[in-house]
């Protein structure tokens, strides 16, 4: 088999022209046991000559796939249940060797459906440390966010097994797969000036009752409750994307929306039942955040923003903004 490296890592950057690029690959299967036979070479980068041989009498089937460290037992990658970037691990033994150069890679199917590789290790060299104690690289958390949920990502190491030669056996480990899973998140800003996937209730009946006003880096959505009857459901949502088991916060962020009596009283709703006290809402300038958590028993799961107080034209106007459903540990 010929492998897609050409010409060889080692080459790229030598002095002399090389024309070995015909550089090998094995390919085996777990459980499978072979020998190989390597070449070794010496340390001369610019000539790729080999110097001696020496046969490994090492029995691929043991090389044991990488794996993310992160992983749980269900072979997931859950991004809720830990901080910062993921990491593949690479036990010792087997063919890490220092000094010699390993590929190590991380893909998956991107959200436009082309196939996304990350390179992790791409022919760099293996260290003394990596030998010693096992390899491990990162794969940055801000790109497993950019694959879609539930991508099947796929870990590939390969090793050469000599650091200069061209005339190398590229071994590859075998493949490892864990189903990525990225925490629900779902914000509605305003910004845009709709409701997005919300929907107007019986608190906010009248057409002209919501209207949006920009303010420092985006637009919030007012309630001045022109309507002859304040009180009712504002906003509301069927969610039928969410998870059973999983639990989620819903919140949003409020305050009195204008000088004029009586105050608005709001809470929160959990298919039709409050979540949340009824909450006076008495400052003008600092938002609240109105918040609850839930944990999803059935589907759908209707969530509502509700007004308690029954007036209409003369006061119990409203700010809202942020509204946020999202997954939680
Ligand atoms: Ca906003």
């Amino acid at each position: 088999m010929t492998h897609e490296l050409s010409p060889c890592n080692n080459c790229a950057g030598a002095s002399a022209p090389c024309s070995c690029h015909d550089c090998r690959e094995q390919t085996f299967v777990p459980g499978e046991s072979r020998t190989i036979t390597v070449k070794r070479t010496s340390n001369v980068v610019h000539t790729c000559e080999v110097t001696s041989n020496q046969r490994y009498g090492i029995d691929l089937g043991l090389l044991i796939a990488p794996k993310v460290l992160e992983e749980n037992n269900k072979n997931e990658l859950v991004l809720l249940y830990f901080s910062g970037d993921a990491h593949v691990f690479v036990e010792k033994g087997g063919l890490l060797r220092a000094g010699e150069r390993a590929w190590l890679t991380v893909s998956g199917m991107g959200k436009d459906g082309v196939l996304v590789t990350l390179p992790l290790m791409n022919g760099d060299l293996i260290t003394s440390d990596d030998e010693k104690n096992g390899l491990t690289r990162a794969i940055p958390r801000a790109k497993l966010l950019e694959f879609p949920d539930k991508t099947l990502l796929t870990i590939t190491f390969k090793v050469s097994t000599c650091s200069n030669s061209c005339d190398n056996e590229l071994i590859v480990y075998p493949e490892q797969t864990c189903t990525l899973r990225k925490p629900y998140r779902d914000e509605t800003t305003f910004d845009d000036q709709t409701l997005g996937k919300w929907v107007r209730g019986p608190g906010a009946a009248d057409p002209t009752d919501l209207s949006y006003l920009f303010q420092g880096t985006g637009f919030i959505l007012k309630n001045m409750t022109w309507s002859t009857s304040g009180i009712g459901i504002v906003l509301w949502r069927s969610f039928h994307e969410l998870e059973i088991n999983h639990k989620y916060r819903f919140s949003i962020a409020v305050r009195r929306g204008s000088i004029y009596d009586p105050l608005p009283i709001l809470s929160l709703r959990l298919n039709d039942v409050d979540q949340t006290a009824p909450e006076q809402l008495a400052d003008l300038v600092n938002w609240k955040t109105l918040f609850f958590d839930f944990v999803v028993t059935s589907l759908p799961v209707t969530l509502a923003i509700y007004s308690h107080q029954n007036r209409g034209i003369e006061g119990n106007d409203t700010d809202l903004d942020n509204l946020l459903v999202e997954e939680i540990p």
